[in-house]
């Protein structure tokens, strides 16, 4: 039985800040919500960012929708799958409506001494890992930190990529790595279709993939640009439900899927997107959004399924942290162990956590 909901709202401040097409982010602003009862809590680490830049959710209008219109939807017998029935006909919001949905699975799961690896599927007990690394000034500043984790031991290097700031440094890291270099690149909806051609130059590159380079409601879009690039499409901004993935498969949008939890309104969705590609023979991975140690240890879960087959944007904790709230995630030979305790199997570091912490109150349950 539920207890009681607390929302905690932190901040955290980036190692180094971290560029996209969409923006600069140099700290990250946190929402977590923590489910308590039957003596467990369970813990939700919420993705929007602080500005609706990468999708339209931020996190602020996250905290507005969860005392308006899903802490309410809670009583003291929902699970994760009740609740997620329950959002069903809200439209969008999957960052708010998954940060409530994690938390509710971790505590239920924690009551039933069951980790979030076992009830989702996994099947490995470490992930391979990959980078993602933001935008640099200039080239040499981009090699000098591929290098960096290159020698931490990353397995694959996702450079995000704008308008003037792609071919020429793709190229540099290909020349400089060499050809066995696992490298991607994320685009973060920054392109149009009509610079198809410009992309195809990429193709002489030998990427995994480019991660969505058209804007998010473009997904036909998509299709068109796989006609005239080579290199594999895969997209993440685009793709919110199982339905958008069946549908951007169908038409040929992508041939790849990055999976985030958070993206899609939490991990029974995301589960679900992964069975899916795994029954069509779609490669998938798990993306990350500069989680802290909560959102990772989930992620890490999640990432541990069988269709999993490229390695995901699930970094350590010191690629992101000068200390995580957690115990951190470390690399070992580029992999992270996957947690196997109860729920997300971890915990955070209460007086660290408290001392990041600005905001922490408990919103009363309906009955
Ligand atoms: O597009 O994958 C993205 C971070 C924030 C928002 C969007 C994205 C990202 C990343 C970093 O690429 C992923 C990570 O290391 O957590
Ligand atoms: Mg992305």
């Amino acid at each position: 039985m539920i207890e009681s909901i607390h929302l905690r709202r932190a901040r955290i401040e980036l190692v180094a800040p971290f560029r996209t097409s969409f923006g600069i982010e140099s700290a990250r602003e946190l929402l977590y919500i923590e489910v308590s009862g039957d003596g467990s809590t369970g813990w939700g680490e919420c993705v929007a960012m602080s500005e609706p830049m990468y999708s339209s959710e931020f996190v602020d209008g996250c905290e507005t929708m969860l005392r308006r219109f899903l802490i309410p939807l809670v009583r003291r017998n929902t699970t994760a799958e009740s609740f997620a029935d329950s959002v069903r006909g809200i439209r969008g919001h999957y960052m708010a409506k998954a940060v409530l949905e994690t938390a509710l699975l971790d505590r239920q799961l924690r009551s039933a001494n069951s980790s979030l690896g076992s009830f989702l599927g996994a099947t490995q007990s470490s992930v391979r890992s990959g980078v993602s690394v933001g935008i640099q000034q200039d080239i040499d500043s981009l090699i000098r930190v591929v290098q960096g984790y290159i020698d931490d031991g990353y397995l694959r290097i996702k450079l995000k990529i704008e308008p003037g700031f792609d071919i020429e440094p793709v190229r540099a890291v290909r020349s400089t790595f060499g050809s066995d270099l696992l490298l991607q690149v994320d685009a973060n909806s920054a392109y149009q279709l009509g610079d198809a051609e410009h992309l195809a130059r990429l193709d002489a590159f030998d990427l995994l993939l480019i991660e969505q380079p058209l804007p998010e409601e473009q997904v036909a879009s998509h299709a068109e640009l796989s006609k005239v690039v080579r290199t594999p499409i895969c997209l993440d901004e685009s793709i919110l439900s199982l339905e958008v993935a069946r549908e951007a498969l169908d038409i040929g949008a992508c041939s790849i899927i990055n999976i985030k939890p958070g993206r899609v309104g939490g991990y029974l969705e995301a589960k679900k997107i992964h069975d899916h590609c795994y029954e069509r023979g779609i490669a998938v991975w798990c993306g990350g959004m500069l989680e802290t140690g909560i959102g990772r240890a989930a992620n890490l879960a999640l990432a541990a399924l069988p269709g999993f087959t490229l390695p995901g944007d699930t970094s350590a904790s010191a690629r992101y942290f000068r200390r995580d709230v957690t115990a951190p995630f470390v690399l070992k030979d580029g992999r992270i162990d996957v947690p196997t305790g109860p729920g997300i199997g971890i915990d955070p570091d209460p007086d660290f956590l408290d001392s990041i912490t600005h905001r922490r109150d408990e919103i009363p349950l309906s009955n």
